[in-house]
């Protein structure tokens, strides 16, 4: 049977155009800097994203974890909005790689006012850790995929200037952010030291994210990588299809993100069910199923006998995740679906 999976844009697998590129890949081992196709990749994203640098890893997670440990020492402290994707869902890595803790701080719609921002940089004081690293999530995923507002992004990096503290931003969707702003992806990118972002979410790439910073930012990282086990010899069968990604499909997440906005609207007007339709801005759609008298797993288990994934589990959270395999005719029979479980 053939679902139609909306659990999350992880799950869209490669286009033809990308498996033919894997297929006639020219690789070489990416350890000693000879992978041209690595080499590409990386250089196509510098220059995309506005940087001197770039670097392919593993994963997004991979991306993350290695920019906090490069960022910052060991004691030292990082501001994150408490729901971001570092330290919910990266099982606890930045205390045990990074060795540094977390100071939280609340978003709305997971968008951290500069404000509270300023206000929890430590001072000067043998007391207190070193405030070494802001990091932003954009697009936001618990959130519900919201984009950070440009003048709060120019103001947060203003913050963070005065204060020589570097931004980190997890960019994991940062070309559903771009989209959605309809600017070129530099133009967000340009307000963090950092960027990591996934070629295997909505871009369809099967394995793989990119760091970007200086030069020197970069070759550090590059060190980190390794420690972590990410030189990956001759990955460039991977980055070949993250060329790919980069050259076709960056340019069409608006289609996504209308979907989303049709699933959304269309299960809005169920009862039972309530969506915050200001957070729907791009490809994830976050439903509170309360009304509907079912756990989130419930709601899933009933979903997929209608052949319809979404993850479950305990609370009353459905996310939806629209992505490229995911066509408007999904949509409509996913609400038909969702209004016959009443
Ligand atoms: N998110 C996944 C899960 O890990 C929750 C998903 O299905 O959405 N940053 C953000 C904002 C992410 O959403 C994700 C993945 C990552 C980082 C990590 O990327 P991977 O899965 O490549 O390690």
């Amino acid at each position: 049977m053939k679902y139609i999976d909306l659990r999350s844009d992880t799950v869209t697998l490669p286009t033809k155009q990308m498996r033919d590129a894997i297929y006639n890949a020219q690789v070489g081992d990416d350890v000693y800097g000879e992978d041209p196709s690595i080499n590409r990749l990386e250089e196509m994203a510098a220059q995309m994203l506005g940087k001197e640098a770039a670097l392919f890893v593993t994963s997004g997670t991979q991306g993350n974890q290695i920019c906090v440990m490069t960022h910052t020492q060991p004691g030292d402290e990082v501001i994150l909005e408490e729901k971001s994707h570092i330290i919910t869902y990266e099982v606890g890595g930045i205390g045990r790689l990074a060795g540094v803790q977390a100071k939280l701080i609340a978003g709305k719609h997971g968008i951290m006012d500069p404000a509270d921002i300023e206000a929890a940089i430590r001072d000067e004081d043998i007391h207190l850790p070193k405030t070494s690293l802001i990091c932003l999530e954009n697009t936001h995923n618990r959130a519900g995929g919201t984009v950070i507002p440009l003048d709060i992004l120019k103001s947060t990096y203003e913050i963070a200037k005065r204060h020589d503290i570097p931004v980190h931003m997890d960019g994991a969707r940062i070309f559903n952010a771009a989209t959605y702003l309809n600017i070129p992806v530099k133009e967000i990118a340009k307000h963090a030291d950092s960027v990591m972002f996934c070629l295997s979410k909505g871009l369809c790439a099967p394995v793989g994210s990119v760091i970007v910073g200086t030069s020197d930012f970069i070759a550090r990282a590059r060190k980190f990588r390794k420690m972590l086990g990410g030189g990956m010899r001759q990955a460039g069968f991977l980055a070949a299809a993250g060329i790919v990604a980069l050259e076709k499909m960056t340019s069409r997440l608006a289609e996504d993100h209308e979907n989303a906005r049709f699933l959304a609207q269309g299960l809005s007007e169920i009862p039972g069910i309530t969506i915050d339709m200001d957070t729907v801005q791009t490809n994830i759609v976050i439903c509170d199923i309360s009304g509907l008298k079912m756990t989130a797993g419930e709601f899933a288990a009933k979903l997929y006998e209608k052949g319809i994934r979404v993850n479950g589990g305990s609370s009353p959270i459905v996310r939806f995740v629209t992505h490229y395999w995911i066509k408007r005719e999904d949509v409509e029979a996913t609400i038909e679906a969702v209004k016959s479980l009443l």
